[in-house]
C-alpha cells in the first residue's frame, strides 16, 4: 500500500520502491462508494487530483508484508477453520491471533497453531478488554515487527478470506481500505434483522453526527497501512468496543490519509456467541456524539478564523 495523501506528507508514502500515488484523496467529493471488484481499479469518489494507478498486477504489492491480526474471544471452534481458510487464500500473509485469555481454550489452540506454522503468531493478553485494546495490540505489534499492511479480521467466519485479495488490490490506491457491506455489490448473508438494523442506524448517526464520507464506518474488515498506524497515536485511542472502527476511520480522515470502500458480503458466525453487548452499544452511542459536537464545534472554530483573516485582508487594502 502507499499513502495518498495530499501536500508534503504524501511524498513519505513511497512504498518498497514505488511512486505514491497521488489521488484517492478522502474530501469534500461526496460518498465514499468506490466499488471494486478484484483486479479492477476502485471507481473513486474521493479522487481530488491525478489518478495514477502504481502497478498493473492485479494483487497487492508483491513487497508488501502483510500481517493479519485476528482477534478472539472464545472462538476455539472457529480458530482453525480461519487460519486455513486464510492460509489458503493468502499464502503470503502472516497472521497474529490476539487472545484475551478465552476461557474456552482458544489462546491454547492458536499456540498449536503458530507451532505447526511459522506464518501464525500469537499476542496472549490478560484478560478481556474489547475488541478495540486487541487490536491496538496487535497492530503494536505489526508495526514493531516492520509489516507493510495491517488486516483487521474477524475470527467467526463473518469476514471471508477469500475476499482479503480483493482488499489488498485496492490498498494500491488508498491507505485504508474497508469491506463495506454498504456500498454497490456488497451484502449481509444470514444476518438477524436486529443486527441489520442496529448496524445501518449506527453509520446513519456516524454520518449526521460526524459526516464520516464512509458507507460502512463501523466495518471490521479493513487493511490499513503502517504509515497510517504509525501516524495516528494509537495511545490515545480510548475507544473498547465497536466505535473503535468508527474512531480510527474518523482519525485516518483528519489526517488526510486516502480511504476506499471495497464490497464485501458479510456472513453471520454458525458457531461461537457474538460479543456484542449493551455496554458496547452505548459506549459508541455516547462517544461518536460527543466527538460530533467536538467536530462541529472545531468546524465553526475554523469558519470564523477565516471570515477574520477574509475581513482584516480587505480592510488591509
Ligand atoms: N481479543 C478479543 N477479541 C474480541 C473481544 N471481543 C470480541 N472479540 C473478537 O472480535 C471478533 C468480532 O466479535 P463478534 O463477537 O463476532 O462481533 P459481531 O460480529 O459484531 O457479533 C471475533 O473474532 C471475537 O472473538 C475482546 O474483548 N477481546
Ligand atoms: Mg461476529
Amino acid at each position: 500500500m502507499a499513502a495518498h495523501r495530499g501536500g508534503a506528507a504524501g511524498a513519505a508514502g513511497a512504498v518498497a520502491g514505488r511512486p505514491a500515488a497521488e489521488a484517492l484523496r478522502t474530501g469534500s467529493t461526496g460518498p465514499a462508494n468506490a466499488s471494486t471488484g478484484a483486479g479492477q481499479e476502485p471507481e473513486s469518489r474521493y479522487a481530488t487530483g491525478g489518478f495514477r494507478p502504481v502497478s498493473s498486477s492485479p494483487s497487492a504489492a508483491p513487497s508488501d508484508s502483510v500481517l493479519v491480526v485476528i482477534p478472539t474471544y472464545n472462538e476455539a471452534e472457529n480458530l482453525p477453520r480461519i487460519v486455513e481458510r486464510l492460509r489458503a487464500a493468502v499464502p503470503d500473509a502472516d497472521l497474529l491471533v490476539v487472545d484475551d485469555s478465552s476461557p474456552d481454550g482458544t489462546g491454547e489452540i492458536a499456540d498449536k497453531l503458530a507451532g505447526a506454522d511459522d506464518a501464525v503468531k500469537v499476542l496472549h493478553r490478560a484478560g478481556k478488554e474489547g475488541l478495540g485494546r486487541a487490536y491496538i495490540a496487535g497492530f503494536r505489534w505489526g508495526l514493531n515487527h516492520g509489516y507493510d499492511v495491517l488486516v483487521e479480521m474477524d475470527a467467526d467466519g463473518s469476514h471471508a478470506p477469500e475476499q482479503l485479495p480483493r482488499l489488498l488490490g485496492a490498498g494500491r490506491y488508498a491507505d485504508l481500505v474497508i469491506g463495506s457491506r454498504y456500498v454497490p455489490g456488497g451484502g449481509l448473508v444470514n444476518w438477524p434483522w436486529q443486527r441489520e438494523l442496529l448496524s445501518k442506524a449506527a453509520n446513519l448517526y456516524v454520518r449526521m453526527a460526524l459526516g464520516l464520507p464512509v458507507r460502512d464506518a463501523t466495518a471490521g474488515y479493513r487493511a490499513y497501512s503502517a504509515e497510517v498506524l504509525r501516524e495516528l497515536d494509537l495511545d490515545t485511542i480510548e475507544s473498547h468496543g465497536y466505535c473503535f472502527q468508527v474512531d480510527l476511520t474518523m482519525r485516518t480522515i483528519d489526517s488526510g490519509f486516502g480511504v476506499t470502500e471495497v464490497p464485501i458480503t458479510f456472513t453471520e458466525r454458525e458457531v461461537g456467541e457474538s460479543k456484542m453487548s449493551g455496554g458496547v452499544i452505548s459506549e459508541s452511542f455516547t462517544k461518536i456524539g460527543i466527538w460530533g459536537v467536538r467536530r462541529r464545534l472545531r468546524q465553526l472554530g475554523n469558519l470564523g478564523k477565516r471570515a477574520v483573516g477574509l475581513l482584516r485582508r480587505r480592510s488591509d487594502r
